[in-house]
């Protein structure tokens, strides 16, 4: 079985979609092993999104993940790394599929709902990045 890292992100809170976004995930057969809320430093989150420090939208990412609490989960199943991106749909919401999580409900490309790991070495270092073992059930 493959693990992921899977945030709802401060919009997704705010927006009050935490049921919304969890039960597609559950309702998919994904596995909830953790899930916690917390409210990132600046520090979290940039060494989070380190790969995207060159970025010109590092600093308003930064911004934005770090404005209210967000929903950390490490969701379990078969090929879930691909399986959640595709449920999640494209980075920008226009872009996104219909009926994904962010064609449904994201704003813009930076407001965008959720986060999803993208490959498995990515899984490893984000899920270590906010959990420890004894957190993952
Ligand atoms: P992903 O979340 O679909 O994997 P990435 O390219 O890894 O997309 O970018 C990480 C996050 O940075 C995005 O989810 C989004 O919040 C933000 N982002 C990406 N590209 C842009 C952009 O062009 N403008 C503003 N924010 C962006
Ligand atoms: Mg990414």
């Amino acid at each position: 079985m493959q693990k992921t890292l899977s945030i709802i992100k401060p919009d997704g809170v705010a927006k009050k979609l935490i049921g919304e976004v969890v039960s597609v995930f559950e309702s998919t057969g994904f596995r909830v092993a953790a899930m916690k809320m917390k409210w990132l430093s600046k520090s979290e989150a940039e060494g989070f999104y380190y790969v995207h420090r060159e970025r010109p939208f590092f600093q308003e990412l930064i911004e934005f993940m770090t404005s209210g609490p967000l929903i950390l989960m490490v969701l379990e199943g078969e090929d879930v790394i691909k399986r959640n991106r595709e449920l999640m749909g494209a980075t920008d919401p226009a872009e996104a599929a219909a009926g994904t999580i962010r064609a449904r409900w994201a704003h813009s490309k930076q407001n965008n709902i959720v986060h999803g790991s993208d490959s498995e070495e990515s899984a490893k270092f984000e899920i270590g990045h906010f959990f420890s073992g004894i957190e993952i059930f």
